[in-house]
């Protein structure tokens, strides 16, 4: 929400820009929590990549194997890029809310592929030539680098340099994520409720929000617990 702040003028690239951009893009065996944030707008990427990265930040490291494992279609334990471009193919029969086979024949498909521009993903990805390929260490790093990245962005807003946020940011931050109107009374809550303040740490932070990943499976074990009446404890 309230995010970007500023609109970026639309910018048209020439295509030497283009290729200079994806040229300087890191490989994956360069990828840090730093990549997008080093990138700058030195890259691109599609709709449906980003739709692909946006799905990642809320996915549970469990989640990880099985993402990995759907792209591999050969089951080679390594994903190329021809296997990632299904990609395109998921989400476009999303929006059309049917499995739309549209009768073109498949050849037409692969070749409306090889034609299309090559982006910063797929270069990190996959190389400059298309032909590197993917294993799961590399792409588990990706998805955790990523989601590290997001809530460090997220984190530095707050803590303006300082190790910790305090309380009430944290607060500010969980209320973001609700409909609530008027938080003034839950931020009093907090003041009031916490008089020995601690701040939170980063690793805290991104704790946590690995735990609101991992939510579904934690109702269902606390379910079981219900079911087996048992009571639960801090340890
Ligand atoms: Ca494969």
């Amino acid at each position: 929400m309230g995010e970007p702040k500023k609109k970026r003028i639309w910018k048209s690239l020439t295509k030497q820009e283009l290729e200079q951009m994806l040229a300087d893009t890191p490989t994956v065996f360069k990828g840090s929590s730093n990549l997008f944030r080093n990138l700058r707008h030195r890259g691109i990427i599609g709709y449906t990549e980003y739709l692909f990265l946006l799905c990642i930040l809320t996915k549970p490291h469990a989640g990880f194997k099985i993402a990995f494992n759907m792209f591999d279609a050969d089951g080679n334990k390594m994903v190329d890029k021809r296997e990632f471009l299904v990609l395109e193919e998921i989400f476009r029969k999303k929006k059309d809310g049917k499995e739309a086979d549209d009768g073109a024949p498949r050849s037409d498909k692969l070749n409306m592929d090889e034609n299309m521009t090559d982006t910063t993903l797929l270069v990190h990805f996959f190389g400059k030539k298309g032909k590197a390929e993917l294993g799961f260490d590399d792409f588990y790093r990706f998805m955790d680098n990523l989601q590290t990245e997001v809530l460090e962005i997220e984190f530095l807003s707050y803590s303006k340099g300082l190790p910790i946020i305090s309380e009430e940011d944290f607060a500010h931050i969980l209320l973001r994520f609700t409909n609530v109107d008027d938080i003034a009374g839950y931020l009093d809550n907090v003041r009031k409720s916490i008089t020995d303040e601690k701040g939170i740490t980063f690793d805290e932070f991104r704790s946590f929000f690995q735990f609101m990943n991992n939510l579904e499976d934690f109702a269902i074990a606390m379910q079981m617990y219900n079911f087996a009446n048992r009571s639960i404890g801090q340890g």
